[in-house]
């Protein structure tokens, strides 16, 4: 008797112990489950696509839960109020099996036909409110293109032509106008992927020769987070992208800034002061990938930021010599720097690069360091991607097809071989800064 009090109380020692240490522990992640609001949140949403997805959740959520208490509670009193007592009980016959009372056997099928019902019309409503912009809203949508690579997002702007040099793209940051539906084609150009901006609308598969449809609305300007959701390759974790949602006069300026070619900087400035990058990232410690808390800025101000020309910074010289590695490097067959060299479509369009706050599909702060990182080693930030493979693990160069999709060339065989010094490399990252 005295050991079993003993042991009891060691037993509720050891458990309050437990409990004190889950709590710590907890304590160190931030697991923000209460208000479940994170970038990537499916729950707290700022649009009304993500939102109707959201409430469909819910209605699920709620009939599962009440049939689970239901079932769970009929179990639960079954099993105390005819359990075996005594070893009679145990060793018992069954009890004679009698065929349901027809009230029963009703009344149950009723029910799952109700929760059903319940379920069907929130779902059908939902599928065919994100099927399409809504007729009254359709005047005011706005199309855009995304495009799958591994491992990153093309982003084009059909309305946006630019005269001689064919439709406005950007890569990795979709900039959209703010309370208003924009509504996406999304197209692949190898395996396929899916498209998910989780507060604002998806996922919606990316498949090659095939033409799919999402459309989306940000309630307000904000900076958003997208993920790939679909498993397609070895860096498929890190293939991300940002949206950007901005106001009417915003959108417009950013239009404008985009559609004019290339900076070209060939006059010398003033001190060389370093450039100031925001971060945006502020419940991520500094880590290797360069993500820093140095500004507790919300992160649309930091992207504002980032759109910023600091010229007292600039080294016209050193950017000009980045420009001829540039070209001479073969950067130029895999990226457009529109207005002032290269064509190719291999990679992300570098015209107006330097104003991203990313790069690498979303994988590394655009900050001179982390610049320098992937120019570096772009195989060991970002394993398999194909800026280091280049066409020699691809059948070949992507070139424009027929109807103006890029289509892999496969009569060429040129196998990139890139080597870079140091001062190359120091060149090279002024001259992607000076891009904005
Ligand atoms: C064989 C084609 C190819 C060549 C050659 C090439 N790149 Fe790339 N580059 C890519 C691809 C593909 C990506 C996208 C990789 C990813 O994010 O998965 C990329 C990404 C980049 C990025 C990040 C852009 C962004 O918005 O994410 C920069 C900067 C860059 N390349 C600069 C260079 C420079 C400088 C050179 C020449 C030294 C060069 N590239 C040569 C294909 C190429
Ligand atoms: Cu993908």
């Amino acid at each position: 008797m005295r050991l079993n009090s003993l042991l009891s109380t060691t037993a509720r020692w050891a458990r309050a112990a437990l409990a004190l240490a889950g709590t710590v522990l907890l304590t160190g992640c931030d697991l923000n489950f209460w208000r479940m609001d994170g970038h990537q949140s499916t729950i707290a949403v700022d649009g009304p696509v993500a939102r109707s997805q959201r409430d469909l959740f819910y209605v699920t959520c709620w009939v599962t839960l009440v049939i689970f208490i239901i079932v769970g509670s009929v179990l639960a009193y079954a099993t105390i109020k005819f359990r075996a007592r005594s070893s009679a009980d145990e060793h018992a016959e069954p009890p004679e099996q009698g065929h349901g009372n027809p009230m029963i056997e009703l009344g149950l099928i009723g029910a799952s036909v109700l929760a059903l019902v319940i379920i069907a019309i929130p779902t059908l409503s939902a599928i065919w409110y994100t099927h399409d912009v809504p007729e009254a809203d359709k005047s005011n949508a706005y199309d855009v293109t995304a495009t799958g690579y591994q491992w990153w997002f093309r982003f084009d702007y059909p309305n946006e032509q630019i005269p001689g040099s064919g439709t406005l793209n950007t890569s990795n940051e979709l900039v959209i106008p703010a309370g208003r539906p924009v509504r996406i084609q999304l197209r692949s150009v190898d395996v396929i992927h899916s498209f998910w901006i989780p507060k604002l609308a998806g996922k919606v598969d990316m498949i090659p020769n095939r033409g799919n449809f999402l459309w989306l609305k940000a309630d307000a300007p904000g900076y958003y987070w997208g993920q790939c959701a679909e498993y397609c390759g070895d860096s498929h974790a890190v293939m991300r992208f940002r949206v950007i949602a901005l106001g009417p006069k915003e959108f417009n300026d950013w239009l404008n800034q985009q559609m004019a070619p290339a900076r070209n900087v060939t006059v010398a400035g003033a001190a060389a002061a370093k450039p100031q990058f925001a971060s945006y990232r502020k419940d991520f410690k500094q880590n290797e990938r360069g993500w820093s808390d140095r500004f507790e800025l919300n992160p649309l101000d930091s992207w504002r930021a980032h759109q910023e020309v600091d010229a007292k910074g600039e080294d016209a010289a050193l950017i000009q010599q980045g420009r001829q590695i540039f070209n001479a490097k073969s950067c130029v067959n895999c990226h457009t720097v529109r207005g002032n060299d290269g064509s190719g479509i291999n990679g992300p369009n570098l015209t107006h690069v330097g104003a991203r706050t990313t790069i690498a599909g979303g994988l590394l702060e655009n900050t001179p360091e982390q610049v320098a990182r992937w120019l570096r080693h772009p195989d060991q930030v970002k394993p398999g991607n194909k800026m280091y493979y280049g066409v020699n693990k691809m059948a070949g160069y992507l070139k424009l097809g027929d109807d103006g999709f890029p289509v892999r060339d496969q009569n060429d065989n040129y196998v990139p071989n890139i080597t870079l010094t140091e001062d190359d490399i120091t060149a090279l990252v002024a001259y992607i800064s000076s891009l904005k």
